[in-house]
């Protein structure tokens, strides 16, 4: 007997992170292929579902953290989920210099956590692991592929370098079915608001209702290959529905400057933007008015930068069958639409 589960052929799935951006595009899209869908919440002082407040009687949420593993291994043995799509992190790379420690525990053990409740319930369910073009330390302006050697340049990157390793260790010491998606850099209008797409298109919302005076930015030449976070997920659960578990490079193969997206951003609301000056003394000008709506402020800057990250999707377009359709002007389109209606 199955309980009925496989003869209904309705399967369960378990997302940490599942308020965060991926996590409430995944959860529209697992509920959307008819999956029951569980996740984990913090206990926050103020209300953090708001990117699933639309689906929040669909889901079935739980209070959890990646900080505990027992309240872990109670959620999976009571759940019992087919598939697991680990998003939970402290995701931002600027944060992680300042919360090292935290950042390790929850992205490089809490992946561990995981991956052992499995272990411990001898769960029979397949994992995805948020892994991270961060991985690469985009040192050089190359394609990166699978094959790329990893050079992490932030605690981020290296706690994400465990989470990626102790995913591929599950997977061949204990034959669970676990895969890594390294994603490249991925946005929408629910990206957090400390990022720098989200945060340039609100800035530039703001300036043209005259709720901030200008943008202030660290270093505008880093460049990045920037999707579109719903087709981004949609692969997360391709991956889980291969043959045999892999690990993924997931991009757009497209590659732009801070700078580029702070002018295609601007040129929505009809403003063209002019550089003046170098390094800390740049400046962006609106180039009918003069007005500098652009500064460069040196707190934004990192200890240490991933200068460029540039992906090559070939593997997951040939196995996967997926190919992106938002490149970088309808992403910052979409983005930038968001903000201002
Ligand atoms: P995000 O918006 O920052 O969401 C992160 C999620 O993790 C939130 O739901 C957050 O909950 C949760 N979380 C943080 N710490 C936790 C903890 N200790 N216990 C339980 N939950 C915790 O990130 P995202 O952009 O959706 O990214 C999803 C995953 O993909 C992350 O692992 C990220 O590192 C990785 N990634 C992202 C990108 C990208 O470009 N977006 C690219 C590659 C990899 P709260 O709301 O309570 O903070
Ligand atoms: O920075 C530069 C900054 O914070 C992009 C996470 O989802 O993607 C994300 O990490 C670039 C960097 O994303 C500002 O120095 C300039 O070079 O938007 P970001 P990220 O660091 O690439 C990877 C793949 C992840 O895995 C992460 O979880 O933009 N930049 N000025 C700025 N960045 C920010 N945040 N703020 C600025 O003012």
């Amino acid at each position: 007997m199955d309980g009925g589960k496989n003869i209904l052929q309705i399967k369960t799935c378990f997302i940490t992170g599942i308020n965060g951006q991926d996590g409430s595009y995944l959860a529209e899209f697992l509920l959307s292929k008819g999956y029951n869908v569980h996740g984990i919440i913090r206990r926050s002082s103020v209300f953090n579902t708001e990117r699933i407040d639309h689906i929040f009687d669909r889901l079935n949420l739980h209070y959890g953290d990646m900080t505990d593993s027992s309240n872990l291994n109670r959620l999976l043995k009571t759940i019992q989920p087919d598939e697991i799509y680990h998003l939970a992190a402290q995701s931002h790379v600027k944060v992680s210099f300042e919360v090292p420690e935290y950042t390790a525990d929850v992205d490089a053990l809490g992946t561990l956590r995981l991956l052992d409740a499995i272990r411990d319930t001898e769960l029979d369910t397949r994992f995805y692991q948020a892994s991270t073009s961060e991985l690469f330390g985009g040192m050089t302006k190359e394609l990166m592929n699978e094959q790329t050697p990893f050079h992490p340049r932030s605690p981020y990157a290296c706690a994400k370098l465990y989470g990626y390793w102790i995913t591929v260790n599950y997977r061949e010491a204990y034959n669970i079915f676990a895969c890594n998606g390294i994603l490249f850099n991925h946005e929408s209008p629910r990206r957090g608001k400390r990022f720098v797409t989200r945060k340039i298109c609100r800035a530039i919302a703001n300036i043209e209702r005259n709720l901030q005076d200008k943008l202030y930015l660290g270093n505008l030449n880093a460049m990045r290959d920037w999707g579109y976070a719903p087709e981004f997920v949609e692969c997360m659960w391709r991956l889980l529905q291969q043959k045999k578990p892999g690990d993924y490079v997931i991009a757009t193969g497209e590659l732009h400057s801070v700078r580029e997206f702070v002018e295609e951003a601007f040129s929505h609301v009809d403003r063209n933007i002019e550089w003046r000056g170098k390094g800390l003394s740049e400046k962006g000008v609106d180039a009918g008015t003069g007005r500098v709506l652009v500064e460069v402020n040196s707190k934004y800057l990192r200890p240490t930068e991933t200068e460029i990250l540039w992906g090559d999707a070939s593997k997951a377009r040939k196995e996967l069958g997926w190919k992106p359709k938002v490149k970088f002007k309808s992403l910052v389109k979409i983005m930038m639409d968001a903000e201002l209606c």
